[in-house]
Formats: structure tokens, C-alpha cells, sequence
């Protein structure tokens, strides 16, 4: 049972949303008809506030971020054709493939020397030559060279592939990488679990159900993970509200999920941009911020709801502040997957540049650790709430 949630119904204009804003009032659970009501109502104000309250109520003003480095160590990838959303990846002998030896990894990783991050992320492409030694390998350099940084890699679909190309199961490649240094894992790969949009836009891509099967066996193995929803390209209202009800039911089951991060479609170079005629239109403010908020009230058992400031723009993760969020993606430093995809936003942000984020929104700023265990606030009376954050991003 949600605890219950203080909330005035008369900030509701649609009154479709009343008998849900008396549910959140009596601490009940909200439906999959309530969620697809929530994602249909045209008062995003009132679904806002909503999700504001049931966010107050778990984390009052408080909002995190880490200071984590993404490291993207191939772009190599055997689903290069058939996931058309992707602008990332290249087959082995396509212009611009690359993949990292340890060196090349190491070399970057040594960015995080002198700074403060305090974890990698790490994602890439389904590389036949990136099987699981690469990574051991790679995991075990990266402790002994920043014992202080903790590892988050791997997604589901690339532990699938791991273990599909070295012939194990997939929980004997958690363990095995586990033991290497990994430490949690991030939740791209679930784009929208609906095998009707797969089939449209990842094909052979490792399907929902699996998804959740890997997600599972890390959360028994005590890897903890994040998750995430890919929408905005041909997904229905329907397919979204399938999504989020079977992350719901997983948390409900381990309760080891972190948090859950909505990704918002981008449509430039890549196949599905070009064949939905979508170039250069991404997805809407609206939309973004619906998604989020519907995650804080029908997410009930999850702790954080993350706002990804690269692919929304700071000036919509600013606002999504009070629509449900309290975590905003980190300082990032060199972001590549978006940026192959039309992302406009700078690759990396500086902690200045952050703290005047959360801040120029009313809230208090605190750094967290991979665990969202709270490291450091940031109490400074003086936050000017006109300053613009994208003035102070690195590029
Ligand atoms: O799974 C690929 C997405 C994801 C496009 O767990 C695209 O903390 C939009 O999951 N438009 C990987 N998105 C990134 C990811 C992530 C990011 C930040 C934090 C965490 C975390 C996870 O990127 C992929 C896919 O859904 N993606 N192409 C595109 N054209
Ligand atoms: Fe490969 Fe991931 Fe891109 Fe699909 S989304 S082509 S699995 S890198």
C-alpha cells in the first residue's frame, strides 16, 4: 500500500482526475485504467501537482545527482539493422566503428582523475569481440585504477548477448562480472516492452518479458538496477501503461529496482526518424513531463524517478522538478548516444552548472552516492532563481 498523499482535489480542472486524486488521498494503488487516464487527461497541471505531492511526500525538496562519467567502450553492434532508432551504432567494418582496447578505456576513464565523480556508466553496442573477458578485464583495471568509483554497467541486453556469445547462462555472467567489480547495472534496453512496437522498431532485440528475466536474477544475485521506457516513436498510451505495470510488478517481486528513467525518442539519423517523417521534431515539453509525473504516481513502490536533463534539455528537467522528479542525470562528461541521434544539449555538466539548476527551481541540491544514499547538501541562500543553467554547462 502507497502511504497516503496530502493533496487539495480542487487543483484538478479534468474531473476524470478527481477519483484518482481520492485514491492518492487514501494511500490505494492506482490502476493500469487510472494510468492511461492520467496519460490522456489534457490537465498536465493537475497531473503535475499530483505527482509533486507524491514526491514532497517521499523526498520533500530534496533533489540528487551524481557526478558520474559515461563511458561508451564499442559502437559495434550485431543489431546495427534492425534497431531503427539507433544512431549509435556500426557494424565491424563501417565508417566511424570503433572499439576501446583496455588503453583506450583506461585513457578515458582517467578523466575522472582530480574531479569528483564518483561512478562510471557504461553502455555499448552487442560487439561479438566484446565478450566477457573484455569486460572482466576492462572492470578489474577500472577498480584497481579508481578504487573510489563504482561500476554501473551493462544492460540487460548486453548481459543477454554476453552470455548467448560465451554459451552461459546469463546468471553465471552476472556472477562472473560481479566478482570483476560491477557493481549495479542501468536500465537501457527496455525501449517499450510491447512486442507489436519491437517488432517495429528492434526486431531482434532481446524482448520485455527477458528484460524483466535478467533484471530479476540481478536483483537476486544484490544487483541492484535502474529501468527505463523509451517512448515518443510508435507507441500507444496502452503500450506505455503495459510498460510501467510490469516494472511495477518486478519491484513489487525484488524491490531491487533504483530508479526509473523515462528516455525521450530522438528522430534524428536514424532509419525510424526518416520513415515516421519525424526529423527534427522531438518529442514535446507536454510529453516529457507526462511521463515523468504518470512514473512518480503509478511507480508507487519506487524511490526515485530520474529526469535525463541530455535528452530533455535542462530548461525541461528544471521544471520536471516539480512534476514528480527528485534525481536529475549527473555531470555525464562525454555523452555519445544521444549525440549521434540529434541531442542538443552540451555532452557534460559542471557542478556549478547542476547546483544552479536544482537550485534556480527552489530546491536543495544534494550529491548522492550510485545507491542514492545522500553524500553532501548543498544549502547556499543566496540561489538565484533567474539564472540560466545552460550558461554554465561545459561543452
Ligand atoms: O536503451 C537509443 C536509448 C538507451 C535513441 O540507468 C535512444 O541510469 C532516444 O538507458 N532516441 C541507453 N533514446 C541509455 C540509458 C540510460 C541513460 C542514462 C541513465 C541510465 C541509467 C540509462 O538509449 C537505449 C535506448 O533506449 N536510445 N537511441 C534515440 N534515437
Ligand atoms: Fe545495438 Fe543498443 Fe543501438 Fe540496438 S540500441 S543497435 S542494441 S547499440
Amino acid at each position: 500500500m502507497p502511504a497516503p498523499i496530502q493533496f487539495d482535489l480542487d487543483r484538478l480542472r479534468d474531473t476524470r482526475l478527481r477519483p484518482i486524486g481520492e485514491k492518492l488521498r487514501a494511500g490505494e494503488r492506482l490502476t493500469a485504467d487510472d494510468a492511461l487516464t492520467l496519460y490522456q487527461s489534457p490537465d498536465l497541471l493537475g497531473v503535475g501537482a499530483m505527482a509533486d505531492a507524491a514526491n514532497r511526500a517521499k523526498h520533500g525538496d530534496v533533489v540528487t545527482f551524481a557526478a558520474n562519467q559515461h563511458i561508451n567502450p564499442t559502437n559495434v553492434c550485431v543489431l546495427r539493422k534492425t534497431c531503427v532508432f539507433c544512431g549509435y551504432a556500426r557494424l565491424p567494418k563501417e565508417e566511424g566503428a570503433y572499439r576501446y582496447t583496455l588503453e583506450q578505456v583506461l585513457a578515458e576513464s582517467d578523466r575522472a582523475d582530480g574531479t569528483i565523480t564518483r561512478e562510471f556508466h557504461i553502455v555499448g553496442g552487442l560487439d561479438m569481440q566484446a565478450g566477457l573477458e573484455y569486460y572482466q578485464t576492462m572492470f578489474r583495471a577500472l577498480k584497481a585504477r579508481h578504487p573510489q568509483v563504482h561500476i554501473k554497467a551493462l544492460t540487460a541486453v548486453e548481459i543477454a548477448h554476453i552470455a548467448r556469445i560465451e554459451k552461459m547462462s546469463r546468471e553465471d555472467v552476472l556472477i562472473a562480472l560481479r566478482e570483476a567489480g560491477l557493481d549495479t547495472m542501468p536500465g537501457g534496453g527496455a525501449e517499450t516492452f510491447s512486442a507489436a512496437v519491437r517488432d517495429v522498431i528492434a526486431d531482434k532485440k532481446l524482448g520485455g518479458t527477458d528484460y524483466i528475466d535478467v533484471h530479476r536474477t540481478a536483483h537476486r544475485l544484490g544487483i541492484r538496477s535502474n529501468c527505463t521506457m523509451l517512448y515518443g516513436h510508435v507507441e500507444s498510451m496502452e503500450d506505455r501503461v503495459q510498460h510501467l505495470t510490469m516494472l511495477r510488478d518486478l519491484q513489487d517481486e525484488t524491490g531491487g529496482f533504483l530508479a526509473f528513467i523515462p528516455l525521450a525518442y530522438h528522430p534524428d539519423d536514424n532509419e525510424l526518424g526518416k520513415t515516421l517523417g519525424r526529423e527534427g521534431t522531438a518529442t514535446t515539453g507536454f510529453d516529457d513531463l507526462r511521463n515523468l509525473a504518470v512514473g512518480r504516481l503509478f511507480l508507487d513502490n519506487f524511490e526515485h524517478i530520474k529526469s535525463h536533463w541530455i535528452m530533455v534539455s535542462s530548461a525541461v528537467s528544471q521544471i520536471a522538478l516539480h512534476f514528480g522528479v527528485n534525481d536529475i542525470e549527473g555531470t555525464v562528461v562525454r555523452e555519445k548516444i544521444y549525440h549521434a541521434v540529434g541531442a542538443h544539449t552540451p555532452q557534460g555538466m559542471t557542478l556549478p552548472a547542476l547546483l544552479t539548476l536544482i537550485r534556480g527551481a527552489g530546491k536543495r541540491p544534494a550529491e548522492r552516492d550510485s545507491f542514492y544514499r545522500i553524500l553532501r547538501e548543498f544549502d547556499d541562500a543566496s540561489a538565484d532563481p533567474t539564472a540560466d543553467p545552460l550558461a554554465l554547462t561545459t561543452h
